[in-house]
């Protein structure tokens, strides 16, 4: 099956699952205006993306279970999958409403954040929370009867929980009105975005599949967890990198981490090389909402070389992960493809 063909036949279930939703409120007796609320909600905020985590989902089960080709899953297998895929990008979706409002941004996927939309304002907390409740009503319809349900509530527990401890720290390291550079370290960022991205978009949709494919020894889910942290924290690398140096038309967004005092591999970078020049022109200028400032850095960042650096830390990180996953242990069903699954779809990106 082509990619484009796994992406449409994905989409193609989620109208199910919102007529699921509306008829459990429907089942409470709400009116019709709230059902059609949550329908807007739920069309407007979760299926405008690249949809990668949640088709990792069903792709990672595909290779777990020697199906790789989806034509092996029977429909109600495929389905199942795919309802864990939507649960990860519900997920993703409560995190953006939230995210969106607390960094004042103003458009996501090409449209309004939802907060921004007229009708909608600071309904969008709620709306938030309902995306997230929109997971654990799914789970319980479909997966309530498996032996491995109290995982799934566990895990997607977790991941949350740590999820929000990364958006902590990254929210009170950069606060927009006393900028201090004195803040930020390579090592607090590694902390923030192995917490505020690694978890929920690597380790659970593997993780997820892992369940489904009842691959679930804790020394399995370890090995995945090994590789796919530090994996994370290179797909944000590779976001900060393409924020500062990527070019507007290929990664669709212009870039805004210096203007907004964002803890990112590349200031952090930049700070652990520079002179006390060069310190002080980053200190005056770095989270300053001006283009003069934001092009004083970047000419920092530009004498300090950080794009050779980046690309000298792309190298020696894809080299050390392919080590890690060549020592995949295979005895108990996991399997190294996986990660190299994985590994491949994010080495080199440029969008
Ligand atoms: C987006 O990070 C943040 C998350 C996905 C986690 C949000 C967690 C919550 C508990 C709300 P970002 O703000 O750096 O990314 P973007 O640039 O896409 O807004
Ligand atoms: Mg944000
Ligand atoms: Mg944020
Ligand atoms: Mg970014």
């Amino acid at each position: 099956m082509s990619k484009e063909d796994k992406r449409n036949r994905f989409l193609g279930v989620f109208p199910a699952l919102v007529d699921e939703l509306k008829s459990i409120l429907s089942g409470y007796g709400m009116t019709e205006d709230a059902l059609q609320w949550y329908e807007n909600s739920l069309n407007y905020n979760t299926p405008g993306g690249k949809l990668n985590r949640g088709l990792s989902v069903v792709d990672t089960y595909a290779i777990l279970t020697g199906k790789g080709s989806y034509a092996e899953l029977s429909d109600d297998e495929y389905f199942k999958l795919a309802i864990l895929g939507w649960c990860i990008e519900l997920l993703q979706a409560y995190f953006l409403v939230a995210d969106d409002m607390m960094d004042k941004s103003i458009t996501r996927r090409g449209q309004p954040c939802w907060y921004r939309v007229p009708e909608v304002g600071e309904v969008a907390i709620n709306d938030a929370f309902m995306l997230e409740g929109a997971i654990y009503c799914l789970l319980k319809n479909h997966f309530r009867t498996e032996s491995y349900y109290v995982d799934l509530l566990e895990l997607f527990h977790d991941v949350t929980f740590q999820t929000e401890l990364g958006q902590l720290l990254d929210l009170i390291t950069a606060p927009e009105d006393r900028i201090d550079l004195n803040k930020f370290s390579l090592e607090r960022h590694s902390f923030i975005v192995r917490f505020k991205t690694a978890y929920y978009s690597f380790y659970l949709p593997v993780a997820l599949a892992m369940y489904a494919a009842g691959v679930k020894d804790k020394r399995d889910l370890q090995q995945a967890q090994d590789v796919l942290i530090p994996l994370g924290e290179y797909f944000q690398i590779q976001d900060d990198y393409l924020d500062c140096f990527g070019k507007p038309e290929d990664i669709g967004k212009i870039g805004t981490d210096i203007q907004d005092n964002k803890c990112s591999w590349v200031v952090n970078t930049a700070l652990k090389l520079c002179s006390a020049d060069q310190r002080k022109v980053l200190d005056d200028n770095y989270g300053r909402k001006n283009a003069e400032s934001e092009a004083r850095c970047k000419h920092v960042f530009s004498e300090l070389k950080i794009d050779e650096l980046y690309h000298e830390y792309e190298e020696k990180v894809a080299t050390d992960l392919k080590a890690l996953i060549k020592d995949t242990d295979e005895s108990r069903g996991f399997k190294g493809q996986v990660l190299t699954a994985f590994l491949e779809k994010v080495y080199k990106r440029k969008k």
